[in-house]
């Protein structure tokens, strides 16, 4: 069980409660050059949790914005936020004034506090905002030189934090839109600890020595999740990247020794041919592949390379973070593994009637987080008798493993075959000519879709019809053959997300 004090203040919990612990000494947060320990940390977001109250007029209740790249202040503004009692939606750096309106309007944000180097979006959001009362800067280099900082500077290193309930609503996760449509989901402050209590301690097992590195953002509650919540709730430190590269990452892990990194799995390729040119990784004890499916060969040649398992998971903005996923002593390849300790998964047809082992259907999953919906109709097409009904179609194997098969909106069907694009990817990518991939359905008048692939070649590779023939063969041979792309397009990038997720559905609108 998750057992909570009714009154939880998940702010205070990952700063003041870890010094009281005893952990005031470790480094808590490596980012912009600079070092800072959890007693550093729960002085700074006290500070700042003071400038927001009485400066700012921030209530408890009231939404507050953040922008910002990855970064340490990103976090304390997070952290200060929470205590003062706000309900904060973190949001990604690249967002555009139109975006972050839709974000404001949605979330009826009365308070955005804004990495100065960002801020004229958020200026130009602000002019045309109902909501929105105010708008301070912060320093996201860290040298506290802004507005916000200078607030917080003669405030005292000690406040009393808002007692809030458990379940209280502390975050608003906007889903990142692969289809387009984005949404907000309200997370308790309770379940903010249970993705830490449940996941990075029963199958990360993290401990106060291990050093977190990773690409996603914190405007991602893969991110948030990820790099601040997993690695303060066990004394642990968190290395910010304002940007995360696989370069960068690997220079953070050499020069850090991180010990746990989290990515998608075009990361982890780019690294393993990093260490074919003398990266060094050897400090990694984890490696977590999420937000994309990992394909089989990036899994085994990581196996081979590093001696350590690949750790593939799925998680859901709407779940808050990761509920299925491999463990260190039970992984598979192409396998997303089994649900994490407190939640249980199956797989339902149309009828939401389970289907038999071995075959496709909807993955259904509940447990102790869950979606709720901001003031949005979906909610009951997302939860239906207590089951979360994800978007993805998986297949639970004889053995309870589950495997992905593709979202649902990826299964493309030709001639009357259903065939789940992320397989014929999956195949793609085995071949070396090809970098990245993403695989869709286009109309077609006569098998009413055909698998269609679009190709980022890999360095020295043709994009002639010698090589179309050449992949097309590759999956004929890899896969039963009616799967291969009848289409193959060569493109310079393939349409992501902020957080990585590639946007096949802009690939069906070409
Ligand atoms: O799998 C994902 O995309 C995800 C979403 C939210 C939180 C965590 C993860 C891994």
């Amino acid at each position: 069980g998750f057992d909570y004090p009714e009154r939880l203040n998940v702010g205070v919990e990952l700063t003041d409660a870890m010094v009281e612990r005893g952990f005031g000494d470790h480094v808590a947060l490596i980012g912009n050059g600079r070092r800072r320990t959890y007693k550093e940390l729960s002085d700074w977001t006290n500070r700042l949790a003071h400038a927001l109250v009485e400066d700012l007029g921030v209530k408890p209740g009231n939404r507050v914005l953040i922008r910002s790249a990855n970064n340490p202040a990103m976090v304390a503004a997070w952290l200060a936020a929470t205590k003062a009692g706000a309900v904060v939606i973190n949001t990604m750096p690249l967002l555009r004034a139109g975006e972050l309106g839709k974000i404001v309007d949605k979330a009826e944000v009365q308070f955005a506090l804004c990495d100065t180097r960002l801020m004229d979006e958020m200026a130009t959001c602000a002019k045309t905002s109902r909501h929105l009362q105010k708008v301070v800067g912060f320093d996201g280099t860290s040298n506290h030189d802004a507005e916000l900082d200078r607030l917080a500077l003669t405030k005292p290193v000690q406040f009393d934090a808002v007692e809030t309930g458990r379940d209280d609503v502390a975050l608003l996760g906007f889903t990142s839109g692969t289809t387009g449509n984005p949404k907000a989901t309200m997370h308790f402050h309770r379940d903010i600890l249970i993705i830490a209590d449940g996941y990075a301690k029963h199958v990360l097992k993290v401990t106060p020595e291990d050093v977190f590195v990773g690409s996603p953002p914190l405007a991602f509650t893969f991110g948030l999740g990820g790099l601040a919540v997993f690695p303060l709730r066990f004394g642990a430190a968190a290395t910010l990247l304002e940007n995360a590269s696989p370069p960068n990452m690997i220079e953070i892990i050499e020069t850090h020794r991180a010990t746990v990194c989290l990515t998608a799995p075009t990361a982890y390729r780019v690294m393993l041919r990093a260490m074919a040119d003398g990266a060094d990784l050897s400090s990694l004890r984890a490696a977590v592949s999420a937000g994309e499916t990992l394909p089989a060969p990036v899994y085994e040649e990581w196996i081979e390379k590093t001696g350590k398992p690949m750790l593939d998971g799925i998680g859901a903005t709407e779940m808050l973070h990761i509920f299925i996923s491999n463990r260190f002593d039970d992984h598979r390849p192409a396998c997303t593994g089994k649900p994490v300790p407190g939640y249980e998964a199956k797989v339902i047809g149309e009828d939401g009637t389970e289907v038999p082992r071995g075959e496709v259907g909807r993955l259904a999953v509940r447990g102790p987080t869950g979606c709720r919906y901001l003031a949005d109709d979906r909610q009951k097409e997302y939860v239906q008798g207590g089951w979360n009904i994800t978007g993805d179609a998986f297949v639970m194997d004889e053995d309870g493993y589950l495997h992905f098969a593709a979202r649902n909106d990826d299964m493309i069907v030709s001639s009357g075959y259903n065939i789940a694009g992320p397989e014929v990817e999956a195949a793609l990518l085995s071949h070396d000519a090809v970098a990245e991939c993403a695989v869709v359905g286009a109309p077609d008048p006569e098998r009413g879709q055909v698998v269609e692939a679009h190709v980022v070649l890999s360095a020295g590779a043709a994009p002639d019809e010698a090589t179309i023939k050449a992949l097309q063969d590759h999956v004929k041979a890899t896969i039963a053959p009616y799967k291969y792309p009848r289409r193959v397009h060569f493109v310079d990038a393939l349409p992501k997300t902020e957080t990585g997720k590639i946007q096949r559905f802009r690939l069906k609108e070409r």
